[in-house]
């Protein structure tokens, strides 16, 4: 090991949006931090999903840091929901602006991490061969960073290409002429279909359940609207922090059934010409009552069949799940697609797929040969990269074993066992429910000086206490009961991977969330266990 590595005060894994401002904020403290990342580069995210049409769904004047007055002023973005390619670039420019590529270790993974509780230090072992040793560890994985690959029979053996759209190549693909098949209806197969159809001489999508999408009226901003915005830009994050999700989504505190029945009809296609996530925040039982929800339901139901043609296809294509569920997506011209000849929908409830021969996609009721697969099958979420590196916290348990009946983390932010490690955005906070930079900020700025605390006072280590956890852990879980979003089998409830335990992982409203935050660490870090001098 070499001496600049033994004196690390932290090491980071991962340089997305959390890994970066992370590093920031530890070395503003005159800490000596290292990040370490699987790609060839920053981003996270929007570097490895290159797929064609990635976009942001949260508007982008909303999907930027806020740590930096000067940063959030200088930097524009061009569009409402700036593509996968702006949103890199300012990734970027935020390492190049605060001088941050330094501290980061490009290329390489975070195999291992095993505490010494001796000497209260991570042991990390990496991809390259190396071991890093430092006080503290911090987890800025991801939550949508594992992808998530189907166990298809012949999958692995087949003679086409096939590109999981979460781990894109960065040279792109040219579908022009090609036969592509797409498997999977999320919000990375919605995006990325209307592109590819405009390529392919066939698109054969492959559905196992169909999700509820809303027109995303992506437009060029308007430069009057961002000087306006910016002019009160931090009272305007400040303002939509008190949201439930978060964002600004135009919040309504009526519920859907305080106004008639033509009124609320009104206002979804008010909503709906809007476009975009602010649907969900239409009532604000729309998430919380099914009533409520069927309304919504219906609603979105006549709209599907506006857009397809053939009244058969677009009663497949509509969902029978509580909209927001399964997190609602955000489209540019998806069900129109498939009034073209050349584009097909397979059913997989029908007709499951039974394996890949070859370049024959089969199903039980029919074969598709293909010249390319894409898997828009998502990530294994919240968890997947987390457990990926092998955690072994104190007498010697690992964290995949505490994890696998569901994970348990106090507040998403550590967890029992495991001294000294902290999680950005993980499961049992807001997380995947919230505008996620934000978010990602207000872990990044606890733990940061949390940190801060423990070195002003002579602290050693930091353990979560078990009871605090479970308490959390079922408060989680009571809050989720309330909503609609256990209703169906989502990535937030782990049910899209084989085997993995179905339990609710994110916590549902920004405002008490962040607020519990705050009172724990008025109460001098309550629900943890401070060792030490202090
Ligand atoms: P990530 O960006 O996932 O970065 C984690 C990094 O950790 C990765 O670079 C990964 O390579 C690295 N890593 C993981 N494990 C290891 C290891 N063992 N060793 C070394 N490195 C490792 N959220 C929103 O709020 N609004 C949106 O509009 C939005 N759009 C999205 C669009 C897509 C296509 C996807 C997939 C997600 C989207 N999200 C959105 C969620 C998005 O993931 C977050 O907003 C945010 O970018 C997450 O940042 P992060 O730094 O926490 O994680
Ligand atoms: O992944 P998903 P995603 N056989 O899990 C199907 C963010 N994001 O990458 O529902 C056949 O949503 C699976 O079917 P089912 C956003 O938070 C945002 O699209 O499990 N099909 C589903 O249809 C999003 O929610 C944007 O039955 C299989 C699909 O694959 C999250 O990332 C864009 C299968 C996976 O959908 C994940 O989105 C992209 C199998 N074996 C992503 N396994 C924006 O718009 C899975 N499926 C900002």
């Amino acid at each position: 090991m070499s001496e600049a590595n033994k004196a690390l005060d932290a090491i980071v894994v991962g340089a997305g949006f959390a890994g970066i401002y992370m590093l920031h904020r530890l070395r503003q403290q005159g800490l000596n931090a290292k990040v370490i990342e699987a790609g060839t580069g920053v981003g996270g995210t929007w570097y490895w999903n290159r797929y064609p049409g990635a976009r942001c769904d949260i508007p982008s004047m909303q999907y930027s840091y806020q740590f930096s007055e000067e940063l959030q002023q200088e930097w524009e973005w061009s569009e409402k929901y700036a593509t996968q390619g702006e949103i890199l670039k300012y990734a970027e420019h935020v390492v190049d602006r605060f001088g941050l590529n330094d501290g980061i270790q490009f290329n390489t993974k975070v195999a291992s991490a095993k505490y010494l509780e001796d000497r209260e230090m991570w042991q990390l072992s990496l991809s390259s061969g190396e071991t890093l040793e430092a006080r503290f560890v911090v987890m800025a994985t991801g939550c949508l960073s594992k992808p998530n690959y189907p166990n298809i029979k012949g999958l692995n053996e087949c003679s086409v290409p096939v590109y999981h759209t979460g781990a894109w190549p960065h040279e792109g693909v040219d579908f022009t002429g090609l036969n592509v098949g797409v498997i999977g209806t999320g919000s990375s197969a919605i995006q990325s279909s209307p592109i590819i159809a405009k390529q392919a001489n066939s698109l054969t999508i492959f559905q196992r359940t169909p999700n509820y999408s809303i027109p995303a009226y992506n437009e060029a901003l308007d430069p009057d609207y961002v000087k306006e915005l910016k002019s009160r830009y931090k009272e305007y994050r400040a303002e939509n922090w008190q949201r439930g999700f978060g964002a600004d989504f135009d919040d309504s505190d009526q519920s859907a059934f305080e106004v008639s029945d033509d009124e609320r009809r009104t206002e979804y296609e008010k909503r709906w010409a809007k476009g975009g996530l602010a649907f969900l925040a239409v009532y604000n039982d729309l998430v919380f009552d099914m009533k409520a929800n069927d309304t919504a339901r219906e609603f979105f139901k006549e709209k599907i069949a506006e857009r397809v043609n053939d009244p058969e296809l677009a009663e497949k294509l509509v969902p029978v799940t509580p909209i927001g569920c399964k997190r609602l997506c955000v489209d540019s011209d998806y069900y129109e697609i498939y009034n073209q000849d050349h584009v097909k929908l397979v059913d997989l409830k029908q007709t499951p797929i039974t394996e890949i021969r070859g370049d024959t996609v089969v199903t039980s009721g029919g074969e598709y040969k293909v010249d390319a697969i894409i898997l828009a099958t998502g990530f294994d979420a919240m968890t997947g990269a987390i457990t990926n590196v092998d955690i072994q916290g104190e007498g010697g348990k690992k964290l995949q074993d505490k994890w696998a009946p569901g994970p348990k983390a106090y507040l998403g932010l550590a967890t029992a066992g495991f001294p000294n490690l902290f999680i950005v955005t993980g499961p049992g906070s807001p997380s995947v429910l919230s505008n996620m930079l934000p978010s990602i900020e207000q872990h990044v700025e606890w733990i940061s000086d949390c940190i801060e605390y423990m070195n002003d006072n002579q602290h050693v280590a930091i353990r979560v206490d078990q009871q605090a956890e479970e308490d959390w852990v079922s408060h989680v879980n009571e809050v989720a009961q309330t909503s609609v979003y256990p209703g169906c089998n989502s990535w937030y409830m782990g049910a899209n991977v084989e085997g993995k335990t179905r339990v609710f992982m994110p916590y549902l409203g920004v405002p008490p969330y962040v607020e519990k935050c705050e009172q724990v660490v008025a109460a001098g870090y309550e629900g943890f266990v401070l060792s030490g001098n202090g």
